[in-house]
């Protein structure tokens, strides 16, 4: 009914009309922040990832089959489930990141899913919503900064607060910037795929003492990065190569 009034009120963009066919049809969401900040201070919360390719990589576990991937992550203790859902480069789909979500629906406490995409558009937002997810990643590097304001607003309006992906200085400063309370550090290059593992120790001192969640994101496959991250006040880990590779995930994620 709300969508039918809002097509006949002069001035509704399709924009609006994404947001009430969002907040209507959509299945319930966990807060990300909340879900973060339930995990020790010592025990980084692990954001666990469903990458079937990459384009640096090629194929890396194309035959996974994402519901039971995203079970087990749930089931090792992860707190957020990080779908790709790119089909070009990384072989992902909306399916799959359905698919993950509904294997861990019922589960007390289940992670958030968190759809990993390229994020341009406000009706991929609400189409990621739709689908299941419970917050969505935006890129400072892709977006101008006007796009990327109305984005996050677009995000937090569905109540979803996104993951903000930055790579340096300039735009953690933005990020910041932007109100940002979930912030992630690329250790990939986005331009060259080069991996710095001593980029978000880098980025870290600039969130200290601030009311930032910061997570690292890339390159991460042993316990020893995550110890010397967590020393420098990082509170989450993503991780997905390192995890679609292992053979036992749960054994992978305890050492
Ligand atoms: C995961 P890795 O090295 O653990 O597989 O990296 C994740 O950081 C990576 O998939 C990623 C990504 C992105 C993918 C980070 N930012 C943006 C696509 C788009």
């Amino acid at each position: 009914k709300d969508v039918e009034a809002a097509k006949s009120t002069p001035g509704t963009t399709p924009a609006d009309i994404d947001t009430l066919l969002a907040m209507h049809l959509s299945p319930p969401l966990i807060p990300l922040v909340d879900r973060m900040r339930t995990t020790p201070q010592t025990t980084p919360a692990l954001m666990a990832e469903i990458k079937r390719a990459s384009p640096s990589k090629g194929p890396i576990a194309m035959s996974t089959n994402a519901a039971q991937q995203a079970l087990t992550y749930a089931l090792s203790g992860a707190s957020v489930i990080s779908v790709l859902t790119e089909p070009t480069w990384f072989k992902g789909s909306l399916l799959d990141m359905r698919l993950a979500r509904q294997a861990i629906d019922a589960l007390p406490n289940r992670p958030a899913v968190l759809r990993k995409d390229f994020i341009l558009d406000e009706y991929q937002i609400a189409e990621a919503r739709l689908h299941g997810a419970d917050t969505v990643l935006l890129i400072v590097a892709m977006l101008p900064v006007y796009r990327l304001e109305a984005l996050y607003a677009y995000s937090i309006s569905l109540g979803m607060e996104p993951l903000v992906e930055v790579n340096n200085a300039a735009e953690m400063e933005q990020a910041l910037a932007l109100g940002a309370k979930v912030i992630g550090v690329n250790n990939r290059n986005l331009h060259d795929f080069n991996v710095d593992m001593g980029t978000t120790s880098r980025l870290a001192e600039m969130v200290k003492e601030k009311d930032v969640i910061l997570c690292a994101l890339s390159g991460i496959s042993n316990n020893e990065d995550v110890q010397t991250y967590v020393q420098q006040g990082v509170r989450a880990v993503l991780v997905g190569e390192a995890l679609m590779r292992a053979k036992d995930t749960g054994a992978f994620i305890q050492q």
